[in-house]
């Protein structure tokens, strides 16, 4: 049964609407390596089909260059989810005011925290780290280069893992921010997981500036499976970013020296 919310009664299972709510109606786009043509029409129709869409209707199909189509298809899929079974990882350190981070840094470290950023391989995307290093900032919060006590170092496009690693250590760095928009063929992954290794390379694990990879494509859940210290996403803000580092290399630290001595 279900209720007029979209979600099956009593259970929490929900499922996607499009005209009249709970209808599951969906809209998937992709393309096919076919020249526009009502066969291609019927390929792209029999795909959403064996996609699970039932009924599946193509509303737009666009020649894309030669032997290529465009689809947009609309249909209604049948399948329930179940949002209690979803994984995410929820932010564990408080959000600061770069006014409270600076206290932190200056009180807890008694130096500025030095970062280093950078888009790294052959990504040349640099609007995403930049929003994060800048002082324009992004989302109206100002970008890490406000923080007074933070010394950002952002490197731009198209910076190598060597580099990367030597810069870091010139800066004796305390965090390293790596951003990768290309996702094609998994480019960042492998980008990131290069950079994990070298890093471990370069220093013992109790010396290693804290690793933060970020882009639009990135599953924030992948840190362990990737080896940095946490993967930040979509929409992610300075704040967040700052807090994140004050937390890690600044408050949790402390608290595990006091807890050590006490
Ligand atoms: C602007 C843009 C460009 C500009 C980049 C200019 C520049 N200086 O950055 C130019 C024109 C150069 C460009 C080129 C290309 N682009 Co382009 N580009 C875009 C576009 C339109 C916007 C990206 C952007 O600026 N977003 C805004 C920023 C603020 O968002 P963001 O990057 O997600 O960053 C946020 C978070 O992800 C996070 N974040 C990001 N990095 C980091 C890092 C850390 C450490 C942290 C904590 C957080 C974090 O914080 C940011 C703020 O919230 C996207 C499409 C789109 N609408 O997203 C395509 C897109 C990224 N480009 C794409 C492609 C394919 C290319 C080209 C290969 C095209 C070509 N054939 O030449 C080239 C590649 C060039 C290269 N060597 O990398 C594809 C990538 C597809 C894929 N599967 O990877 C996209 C998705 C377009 C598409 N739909 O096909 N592009």
């Amino acid at each position: 049964m279900t209720t007029t919310a979209g979600t099956t009664a009593g259970t929490g299972l929900v499922r996607p609407y499009g005209d009249t709510t709970g209808d599951g109606m969906v809209q998937v786009s992709f393309t096919l390596p076919l020249p526009h043509d009502k066969v291609a029409e019927g390929a792209a129709a029999q795909l959403a089909q064996k996609m699970g869409m039932d009924p599946a209707l193509v509303v737009h199909a666009k020649a894309v260059g030669e032997g290529f189509t465009f689809f947009v298809v609309y249909g209604r899929v049948h399948h329930l989810v179940d949002p209690s079974t979803v994984e995410v990882v929820e932010r564990d350190y408080p959000l600061l005011t770069p006014k409270e981070a600076n206290a932190a840094v200056k009180e807890g470290l008694r130096r500025r925290l030095v970062v280093v950023g950078a888009c790294i391989g052959t990504d040349a995307h640099t609007v995403g780290i930049d929003a994060i290093c800048n002082i324009k900032g992004f989302a109206g919060e100002k970008g890490l280069e406000y923080y007074r006590e933070l010394k950002v170092v952002n490197l731009g496009a198209q910076v190598s893992v060597p580099e990367l690693v030597a810069r870091a250590q010139e800066e004796a760095a305390d965090a390293v921010l790596v951003s990768q928009v290309v996702t094609q063929r998994d480019a960042h992954l492998h980008n990131v997981r290069e950079t994990v290794a070298a890093f471990r390379e370069a220093w013992p694990d109790e010396t290693r500036p804290l690793l933060v990879a970020g882009g639009p494509r990135f599953d924030e859940t992948m840190a362990g499976e990737l080896g940095v210290d946490r993967v930040f996403s979509r929409g992610t803000t300075p704040g967040e970013v700052a807090s994140f580092l004050v937390h890690r290399l600044v408050t949790a630290r402390r608290g595990a020296t006091v807890g050590q001595a006490s």
